[in-house]
């Protein structure tokens, strides 16, 4: 198996695994390694970003091993893997997560020391990963590290984006500013460019159908492009398994036309490859930037054949989600073939899941694949491609059916020819088989077909992706509820309800308390005498003995206080306000939404204002100070200035400063939640009833002994049940109340509540500015339909915040309640999500990854 002198191949791995000891020594010799030759510097001229590369690079040495041993090892084994498709995988920093999961944090802490270099400090040079807008691309991430540490080959694969989500910079009238984020300018260590594994992907082109109706068509002609594969290892914690996550960079397939340029013509020479390079130039920053694509610059005219008048922003979406599946799959493909086996056993060895709708082009590819490249019969296609994929739903399904993607059929047409006959070919198949089954129903058939009528016909995503799953899941038990209720009643009676199914989220406690919060982290280990909870989180059952212990809830209280202090710092830093320590630290974080409604929340803190104002000095101070902190990134042009223009009138008034103060914190990421998150005392998660999935960060502040305040939507209801209802404030109308509600404003019946209308009257007298920041908000609740419901859970949100307050002036029972709620968060785990995955949907198993390998 050696090529060479075997003996030599030997001797020179087994002197490499010497860089693989985890002692300090051969740690600096690394480190210093990459300073010297990698990155060709002396020690004299060593900054904190160049150590972070030469650090970085060396524990990459190390995942690469691992990986090395993992991929060879699941080859030679054979064994299911499963693919893990989404466009977004917010991933944050690699480093710390990195060191942690390999355990090598301390001799890198105390190498970096000896070499002059606080590990902290080199650690923040690491820019964050921000491929994903919010919870979608961060499960992703969190569903990575769970597949490696339970030891299940996986592979997740995604797009590599130049510019990630954009960084968010308020401006003087407290309005957001979109930059780019060039994330990969200082070139990226933990990813390796796999040019040998490149795929040409076609684009446009003409189609044929074969000579039956399931038979064998062709696709020709068009335009050739290349996707590049850049791999990151992901490596579980504290095992070997190290799985891998493909992303795929655009390029021209000749990066320059040499006969053009020999006739003097430049720009065509380079105009094709631009034209390629331009498709993973920047991640979509919402379906909304979809709708208006007004956002995304395509810097390049689209040049074929390019008649018909497509919103460009949006055929460059299509076809990057063409690019990312169709690389996807060939390279899965590839896999396959080498395997020997029919096609007909492809389901048992790859399992691919369908991230929201994004990835459902795949669908239509693989019945290409086998069809037109491999001669399959169309029913065993169709079969093989049942029996593969999974699609999970991620939006908040009450009355949103129309945030469910829809492509036009023209445009289809126009890139993916062939697919666009294919697509049709499935839905005529699928519509016999309602038709044999709901015999003379032509309502049903228009409701479920693949096709929406009208001008242009749509093809909606979602059918096709429920259609050729074997499994649909929601995210939470409410939410999976309402996909089959709300969303896809038709298709549960067609399939029946074994085909629907819950997975609710999950997030891990590797980055979200062991990584983010090591103090609380290091007192659970020492309470349990063991770190066992890291990968068995229903563990942390074992504090609920010490919850009314005044010497662990001093502890645990102090560790709270650290972590506020810590975020008081980064506040202070960073804004000009400044905070009382000793403030309840309210947060809303998460991407601005109006179904979110930090409307609601803001609104509540001006009430919370006048109440205060209204009071006396002495009166004031018996009141709980507060701190309310908003941050999260807005669709691009969405106004959101209320919220700075609410914080500039309360902190500049000095009778008030110290009871409540207002901060938004720009350019929410993963990294500045690992500061927020710890030292929330009290987090929002108050979408309207039905509106909000599941929210995985409730998840986060809840396992970090923070308390939540929210409606009865998507994980908040499983989350008080795991933690006892008594330890939630709880307020809102529920699901089933919303159509009612919601029919009583159209109907101008609704009534607006006294408190809420003192608020508008002070917004109305100026007391935060001109108030044309406020217009389109109060515009949305009086101007008719309030859909989001804000007036009508205004009252009972304000007396949940009352309770707040009274609950957090009996400060041992807080902590009490806050050390339950940390002990009972075990079955958020993403491990136990990707548990559930793995038996009930792609029916794998853990493969552990031998010593000797
Ligand atoms: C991104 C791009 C498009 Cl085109 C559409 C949606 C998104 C997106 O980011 N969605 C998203 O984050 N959905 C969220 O998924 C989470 C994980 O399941 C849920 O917890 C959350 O409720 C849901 O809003």
């Amino acid at each position: 198996i050696f090529p060479g002198d075997a003996k030599a191949w030997k001797a020179a791995i087994a002197k490499n695994a010497e860089t693989l000891k985890k002692d300090v020594e051969t740690v600096e010799a690394q480190i210093s390694h990459h300073v010297h030759t990698t990155l060709a510097r002396a020690p004299f001229n060593v900054d904190e970003l160049t150590m972070y590369q030469a650090a970085a690079l060396s524990v990459r040495d190390r995942l690469i091993a691992r990986w090395n041993e993992t991929q060879t090892f699941h080859t030679q084994q054979r064994v299911k893997r499963v693919y893990y498709l989404s466009l977004e995988f917010l991933m944050g920093r690699q480093f710390d997560n990195a060191m942690l999961n390999l355990g090598v944090k301390k001799p890198y802490n105390d190498g970096l020391k000896q070499l002059g270099f606080n590990l902290e400090d080199v650690s923040d040079s690491e820019r964050d990963m921000g491929l994903g807008n919010g919870g979608l691309g961060r499960l992703a991430a969190c569903y990575l590290d769970s597949l490696a540490t339970l030891d299940i080959p996986a592979f997740g694969y995604t797009l590599r984006y130049q510019q990630g989500i954009f960084r968010q910079i308020i401006n003087s009238n407290g309005e957001q500013v979109e930059v780019p984020d060039p994330w990969l300018e200082n070139t990226n260590p933990w990813e390796i460019p796999r040019l040998d594994a490149a795929v040409e992907i076609r684009l446009h082109g003409e189609a044929t159908r074969g000579d039956n109706a399931k038979g064998a068509g062709t696709w020709t002609g068009g335009l050739e492009v290349l996707a590049v594969p850049y791999d990151i290892p992901v490596p579980g914690f504290g095992t070997k398994t190290t799985n891998n996550i493909r992303t795929w960079s655009a390029r021209g397939k000749v990066s320059f036309d040499l006969a053009k340029f020999n006739a003097g013509d430049y720009e065509a020479a380079v105009r094709e490859a631009e034209e390629a390079e331009t498709i993973t130039r920047v991640l979509y920053p919402n379906e909304a930037s979809l709708r208006h694509a007004t956002y995304i610059l395509v810097q390049v005219e689209l040049t074929h054949d390019f008649e018909q008048n497509f919103d460009k922003g949006k055929a460059l979406r299509l076809k990057q989600q063409y690019l990312w599946v169709a690389a996807s799959l060939h390279d899965i493909c590839r896999r396959f073939r080498k395997l020997r086996e029919p096609w007909t056993a492809f389901p048992d060895y790859n399992a691919i899941q369908l991230n929201d709708t994004h990835p459902t082009l795949a669908i239509p590819e693989l019945m290409r694949i086998l069809v037109d490249e491999e001669g399959q019969p169309w029913d065993e296609a169709w079969d093989i491609v049942r029996r593969t994929f999974g699609y999970t739903n991620h939006t908040g399904a009450a009355l949103m059916t129309e945030a469910l993607e829809r492509w036009a059929v023209p445009l289809i047409e126009w890139l993916l020819p062939r697919h666009m006959q294919i697509i049709y070919d499935i839905n005529a198949f699928f519509l016999e088989e309602v038709e044999k089954k709901f015999p003379n129903d032509r309502a049903r058939l228009a409701r479920m077909s693949l096709i929406e009528e009208g001008y242009p016909k749509m093809v909606r995503m979602a059918h096709l992706a429920v259609i050729g799953s074997h499994r649909v899941n929601g995210v939470a038990a409410l939410h999976s509820r309402l996909v089959k209720q709300d969303l896809f009643p038709d298709f549960v009676e067609m399939f029946g309800q074994d085909r629907f199914t819950n997975v609710t989220n999950g997030i891990t406690a590797r980055r979200w308390l062991y990584q983010c919060n090591p103090q609380l982290a290091a007192l659970i280990t020492q309470a349990l005498g063991t770190e066992e909870w890291i990968l068995d989180l229903d563990k942390l059952k074992g504090l609920e003995k010490y919850a009314r212990d005044k010497k662990f809830q001093k502890e645990w209280a102090s560790i709270k206080q650290a972590n506020r202090d810590r975020l008081c710092e980064y506040i202070e830093s960073t804004t000009d306000v400044k905070v009382n320590r000793k403030a309840l630290i309210d947060v809303q974080v998460k991407r601005i939404h109006e179904y979110k409604r930090q409307s609601l929340n803001i609104l509540g803190v001006i009430f919370r204002y006048l109440t205060l104002k209204k009071l006396k000095p002495e009166e004031r101070k018996r009141v709980v100070p507060r701190l309310s902190v908003f941050g999260g990134k807005a669709a691009p042009g969405y106004y959101m200035a209320n919220i700075n223009a609410v914080s500039k009138t309360i902190n500049a008034d000095k009778d008030i400063r110290e009871h409540l103060s207002v901060v938004f914190l720009a350019d929410y990421s993963v990294s500045l939640a690992e500061i927020i998150i710890p030292a929330s005392d009290l987090s929002e998660h108050i979408s309207t009833a039905g509106t909000e999935a599941s929210g995985t960060s409730n998840m986060k502040f809840a396992l970090n002994s923070g308390l939540l305040i929210g409606t009865l939507d998507g994980a908040n209801i499983e989350i008080a049940e795991a933690i006892g209802d008594e330890n939630v404030f709880f307020f809102g109308n529920v699901t089933e109340d919303v159509p009612r509600l919601r029919r009583a404003h159209q109907a101008g019946e609704a009534q607006y509540p006294p408190e809420l209308m003192e608020v508008v009257d002070a917004i109305r007298s100026g007391m935060f500015g001109d108030g044309g920041v406020f217009e389109p908000l109060l515009n949305t609740i009086f101007g008719g339909k309030d859909y989001y419901l804000i007036s009508d859970d205004f009252t009972s949100y304000l007396e949940a915040q009352r309770m707040v307050d009274v609950a957090f002036v009996d400060q041992s029972s807080w902590v009490e309640k806050t050390i339950h709620t940390t002990a009972r968060m075990g079955r958020f785990a993403s491990d136990r999500a990707v548990m559930q995955y793995a038996d009930e949907i792609w029916n794998v198993e853990p493969v552990k990854i031998p010593d000797s390998a």
